[in-house]
Parts: C-alpha cells; structure tokens; sequence
C-alpha cells in the first residue's frame, strides 16, 4: 500500500480517494522525498525545508520540451508546459501565459518562482546578458523586500508579478510589477521579526572604511533594528549576501553613484529612527538634547539641512491667506512625523529600485514580430499573527482574490460550459469565497469604502471605523463583532478566521505626507534622493520626472485632499492584475507548508489537512477525475489537428472534428454544441500523435531524398 502511494503521481488518477487517503498520499510521497504531486494538470508542492538534489543540471535537461507523463512531478514541467503553450505546441487558447503560485506564509512561492524562472531561461536557451540581469533580479528584490517574519525566515513583504517577454521563442524583455510593500516594517517589526534584510547586509558586509563614509554605527545603536543582529555565522551570511547583492546591483546595471546615494538614504533612516523628542520651556517640542548628534547625522545622510529637518519633524507649516502659520507638534505626532519620513523614504528607494530594473530589463523589441508573455505570480502568503494589522488586511485580501481566480477557473468556469453546452454533468460543489471578497470590495459598502469613508474624515478614529464595520456587517456570516476595548474585528476568510486591530488602520489607508517633507528632499544634495521626491512613481512602475517647477509641488501622492487611499490604489492594481491573468492560459503551483517550525522531514497533519481543505483540493481532484479541463472550439481543433487527417484545408467544423477524432484512439472526450469537451491527459496524447506524425514526415523526406540522390 506504502509503496503504491508513493508511486501515485497523479491523484486524479485514483479512483477513490476522500481526505484521509488524500492527506496520506501526499505525506507519503513527502517522506520519500517525492515532493511534488499532480492533480491532473496542477501541481501540489510540499516545502522540504532541505535542499534536495532536484534542480541540477541533468534534471533541468530533462525536463525540457517532455511529456508530463514520461517524468516524475516537478516545477520545471511547469516551467516547460507554460513555454510549449505559448508557442502553441501543446494547445489551444491564450497564446500568453501565467503561473499561478499560492499558499500560505513559509509554503515555498517565491522558492518556486526562482525555481521557474531559471528553468524558463534555460528552455529558450538565452544565453545573453538578459538573462543573466532576469536571473540577477531576484536576489536584489528579496534583499529590499523581504524580512524575517515568525512564519518564514525570508517572508516576501510585497507582492510581484513578473511579465517575461518573447519573441520568436527568445527572451527578449522582462517586466515586474510590485505591490504593496509592507513599509511599516522599517519602523516597528513584532517580536520574533526583523526589520528588511538589506539593513542587516549592509551594517555586515560594508568594510569598515565605507561605514564610516556612509555614517554607520554599530547595529545595536539602532532603535529600527531593535537591539537584533546577530552574531558569527549569521554575520557572515548577511555579509555574503551583501557582496551577492552587490554583485546583482552591478549586472542589472545599477550605477555606483547610485548605489552610493542608496547606502547613504538607508543609513539616513538608521539614524532618523534614533532621534527622540522632548518639551521646551514655552509648551513646544524639541528635539531632545541627547539625540542631537543624530539629528545630525541625519541631515548628513539626507543631504539636508539640519533646521529644515527639525523643522519638519517639530511642527506643520499651513498657508492660509497668504500666511504661513506653524503648529508645533506634540510628543506622538513628532513620533509619527519621524516614522512616516522613514517609511515614505524606503518606500520611494523600493519603488526606485524596481522601475531601474524595468528600464534595464526593457529591452527593444521588433515591433514586426508578434510578442507573447508568461507571468509569474508571487505575493505574500495568506497571514495570521497574534497581532493583525492593515497590511495583513491587504495580504489577506489578494490571496481571497487568487483563491477566486482558481475557483473560477477550475470549478465555475468549467461548469458553466458543460451547461451551456449540454454535457451531462453532475455539479461538484466548491467553497464559493466571492462573498468574502464583497464583502470587502463591494461599493459603497464594503470593508474598503467604510475605511475611506472614515479616513476622509480628520476627527473620526479607528474605533469609529469598528463601529462602522459592527453596526453594518454584523448579520453577514464572514464577519464577527468582537467585544472588547480595543477596535477589533473578524473576518471569517476562505483559510480561516483572523482578528484584525484596526489601530492605525485610519492613518495607514490615509498615508499623508505633508508638503514640506516633500520640499525637504527635494532641495537635498544627495541627487538620487532628491530625483526620487522630485518624480512621481507610475502605476507602471517607471519614474516619471517632474516638468513642474520642483520647490513648493504638491502633486497626488503629497495632496490630502486628491489622494487616493491605499486601499483604493491596492483595490485598483488587484482589478489590473487580475484582467490581466484571465485573459492569459493559467497553470496553478499549490504550496503546502509540512509543519509551522520550518523544520525538514516533519509533518503537522493537521496543519497539512487544513491547507487541503482550504485549498479545495479534494474537489479539485475530483473535478480533474471527471471533468473535461481542455475546451477547444471546434475551430481551434480543427486548425491545429487537420494535419492528422493529411488535409490541411479541411472546413473547421464539428464534421472535421469528428472525422479527425475517429483517426486517433482517444477516448473519454464530449462533443457539445460548439466546442469538444477533453480530459487533461488528452492534450499529451494528441501532441503524441503530431510528434509521431512529424517524425514520419521526417523519415519519409530522408527516404525521398536518399531515393531521389540514387537516381542522380
Ligand atoms: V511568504 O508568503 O513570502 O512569507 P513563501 O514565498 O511561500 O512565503 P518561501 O518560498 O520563501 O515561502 O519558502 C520559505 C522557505 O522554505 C525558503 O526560505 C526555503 O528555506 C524553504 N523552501 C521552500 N521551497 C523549497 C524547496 N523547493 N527546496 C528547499 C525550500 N527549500
Ligand atoms: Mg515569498
């Protein structure tokens, strides 16, 4: 029996199976090291937690441009199916593609996409200076955007879409689109957490002469890192990645100027975090004496002068008629006046960071040939801390949204057409999470719009927004009051319950930036920093400088009244990116996580057990088993498979269809009113059958000529 699972590489191809021998069998492949699992044409990945041989060389060659059945389950068959589908050697449909990765925190995503995007480089053979700048991407992402989090030692703290470009089977251009840094991060990270991986390399691997241009102290002064470093080996890993990173900024192109410049800004937030406040004798604040070397230090690094920093982090200047009237702060808000300078800043070096790469890796492309992409898709897992805050809120929502591109996908889509089509089907019913995405999407009433509502009002708090939240969704079944002193609340999600604290909830959504920070570093002397206030970010990800006269410019991101929340601007770039995966071919990795201390050969059933059900996976088995995934028209068919019949200009009509289909030995398929209906492992053996078809065309045409050269 043992032996038998293990050997199960495809679970839609068991007979019976409910959720015992479901979580049995993958547990079983697990302990054999068999990692990866099909359903039918999904991949289920259980995190190993160890490096196992399973990406060298040999096994890269071997994956490429082969049959899913002829070898083991992995990630590169992915990688292949996602290239021979868009050069239409395998199917119908889109011509663009995309990988769908999900899981929860820790599950192994963006393991996977490093993993996918390799062998995809590898499949088109680029051997060119692209390649190596696409692979180089990816360390220089994770060190900015990812963080130690109680749930995964290297958390992606953004989520990323990244479009790879072809053109006659070649790479010819990437694209990344990022969303939603967590920025808060640089100012407060929970216990257990850390602060971005960048600030530990740098503080590790910069020589001593270098810190000392950049105004780098030891770790420990730092109040943003916590009082954590490190010590010994842990030294020397962020010091490795440090050089690794630094080596990545090089190939992508990045210059040392630049680089520089970036060093420094991370150094300036450093020393900004250490600056602490204090009343003077007349009622105002102050910065307080003993942080007056970091104040310094600051202004150093930003490049700024020290009364206009001061300035900004003591008091808010307003114009009203034509008078400039300064408000003097009090201790929280010259606190949260520091902290927000600190998080726009890293959040404008991030965003700097990835439109860079998109100007280098937008190479030209002949406007002659046709452009076909593949994405990849790889946010931040589904969380739940202790504390839940706005940004898990935002995470929580994108993968309540990735979960409905997969039901729609695998169940509604396809049920639909066995309707329209009058295939004779008995409904397999999934867990519909559409109600909890309205329940947070829907307008004017939905959790977002309620947010925005309260954040247009400057006296409202976040209890008011609870209240809100209370009064409006109490009877809906994904929500629950909670009773307590504290604005919190619950929201019943498709992978669980979590209890959201919507302190900050107000002021995050919000997210202002008064105009005078803004004029501050515009008039800074470290060029990149005053480039990076200077132009505003597009939805795009590309700098856009500003024509504009540059001092006193209040524009979108700074103007309180015309900015859009975060919540809205997330809500939106969700709406893109969604349109954009369905109108490409999906193919879907779903990371499990074995166990929650992110240890190897250990098996948490029931956490594995939660993930299965969350995940749908037993009705994805089944509808895989018994449905028809592949629904070409009967023109799609006939185009692409007229050639079996030797007839290339055969009418594309059902007459075709089943003429062509009576040649072959496939069996198991429907034929509705306008489309046939195929099992997932039809598509194999028609290309199968063209392989076999070419090869005898081959053949033939030796024989011709070997003949014909005789009669010469
Ligand atoms: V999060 O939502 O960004 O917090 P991910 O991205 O799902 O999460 P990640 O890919 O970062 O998880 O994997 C977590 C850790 O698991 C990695 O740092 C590796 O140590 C480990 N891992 C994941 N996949 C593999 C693998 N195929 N082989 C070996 C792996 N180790
Ligand atoms: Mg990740």
């Amino acid at each position: 029996m043992e032996e038998q699972a293990h050997v199960q590489e495809d679970l839609a191809s068991l007979a019976d199976l409910d959720e015992k021998s479901l979580l049995e069998s993958l547990t079983t492949r697990f302990s054999h090291s068999h990692i990866y699992t099909y359903i039918g044409d999904i991949l289920v990945a259980v995190n190993p937690f160890k490096q196992l041989p399973l990406y060298g060389k040999e096994v890269s060659e071997k994956y490429k441009c082969h049959e899913k059945t002829a070898l083991p389950p992995h990630i590169f068959a992915v990688a292949d199916r996602a290239y021979q589908s868009m050069l239409g050697r395998l199917a119908t449909g889109p011509k663009n593609q995309c990988i769908v990765i999900s899981g929860e925190s820790g599950a192994g995503k963006t393991e996977s996409t490093k993993l996918l995007l390799r062998q995809l480089m590898e499949l088109c053979r680029a051997n060119s200076q692209l390649e190596q700048q696409i692979l180089q991407v990816n360390p220089l992402l994770e060190v900015f955007g990812n963080a130690q989090t109680v749930m995964n030692d290297n958390s992606s703290r953004f989520g990323k879409y990244i479009q790879l470009r072809f053109q006659n089977s070649s790479v010819k251009g990437a694209k990344i689109n990022e969303y939603l840094l967590e920025k808060s991060r640089v100012v407060h990270q929970d216990e257990g957490e850390r602060n971005f991986h960048i600030f530990y390399c740098m503080l590790a691997g910069i020589s001593s002469q270098d810190k000392e241009m950049y105004g780098l102290l030891d770790p420990s002064q730092y109040r943003y890192l916590n009082g954590q470093f490190g010590q010994g080996d842990m030294v020397q890993h962020w010091s490795e990645k440090y050089n690794e990173v630094s080596n990545a900024m090089d190939m992508v192109g990045f210059e040392e100027q630049e680089k520089v410049d970036m060093m420094t800004i991370l150094a300036g937030i450093l020393s900004l975090g250490n600056i602490t406040f204090e009343p003077t004798e007349n009622d105002a604040l102050k910065v307080s004496k003993t942080s007056q070397g970091w104040l310094k230090a600051t202004a150093g690094q930003f490049g700024v002068q020290e009364e206009d920093l001061m300035r900004c982090l003591t008091c808010t200047m307003s114009v009203t008629r034509g008078e400039s009237i300064h408000r003097f702060h009090n201790q929280q808000q010259a606190e949260d006046a520091r902290d927000s300078i600190a998080k726009v800043v890293y959040g404008r070096v991030f965003g700097w960071i990835v439109s860079k790469i998109n100007e280098l890796l937008a190479h030209k492309l002949d406007t002659n040939v046709e452009l076909s992409e593949i994405g990849i898709l790889d946010i931040f897992g589904f969380e739940n801390f202790s504390v839940n805050r706005f940004e898990q809120l935002c995470i929580n929502l994108a993968n309540e949204q990735l979960q409905y591109f997969f039901n729609h996908h695998i169940f509604l889509m396809e049920q639909n057409e066995y309707k329209e089509e009058g295939i004779q089907w008995e409904t397999i019913t999934f867990k519909d999470n559409k109600p909890i995405l309205d329940l947070f999407l829907t307008k004017p009433i939905g959790i977002l719009s309620l947010l925005d509502e309260q954040s247009a009002f400057p006296q409202a708090t976040d209890g008011n927004f609870v209240d809100k939240l209370n009064s409006k969704f109490k009877a809906n079944p994904h929500f629950e009051v909670v009773r307590s002193h504290s604005p919190l609340f619950t929201v019943v999600h498709y992978a669980g319950k979590v209890q959201y604290n919507a302190s900050g909830f107000l002021e995050k959504n919000r997210d202002n930036i008064p105009a005078n920070i803004r004029t501050l570093f515009i008039n800074s002397v470290t060029p990149l920093l005053s480039v990076l206030f200077a132009a505003t970010i597009s939805r795009t990800g590309t700098l856009m400088p500003r024509k504009a006269k540059m001092v006193n410019f209040v524009d979108d991101n700074f103007n309180s009244t015309r900015k859009q929340s975060v919540g809205t601007q997330f809500k939106h770039s969700l709406a893109v990116l969604m349109e954009k995966m369905f109108a490409a071919s999906p193919h879907f990795v779903r990371c499990i996580k074995p166990n929650g201390s992110k240890l190897p050969d250990q098996v948490d059933s029931k956490l594995i057990m939660d993930q299965l059900r969350y995940n749908g996976l037993l009705e994805t088995i089944r509808i895989r088993r018994e449905g028809f995934s592949w629904r070409p028209t009967f023109k799609e068919f006939a185009q692409r498979y007229n050639i079996l019949l030797l007839k290339p200009d055969l009418p594309l009509d059902k007459e075709s269809c089943m003429s062509i289909l009576n040649t072959t030995e496939l069996h198991g398929w429907r034929c509705g009113s306008s489309r046939l209906f195929f099992k997932y492992w039809h598509q194999d053996e028609l290309a199968r059958l063209l392989e076999r078809l070419g090869k005898a065309a081959v053949v033939i045409q030796k024989n011709y000529r070997a003949v014909s050269c005789r009669k010469k």
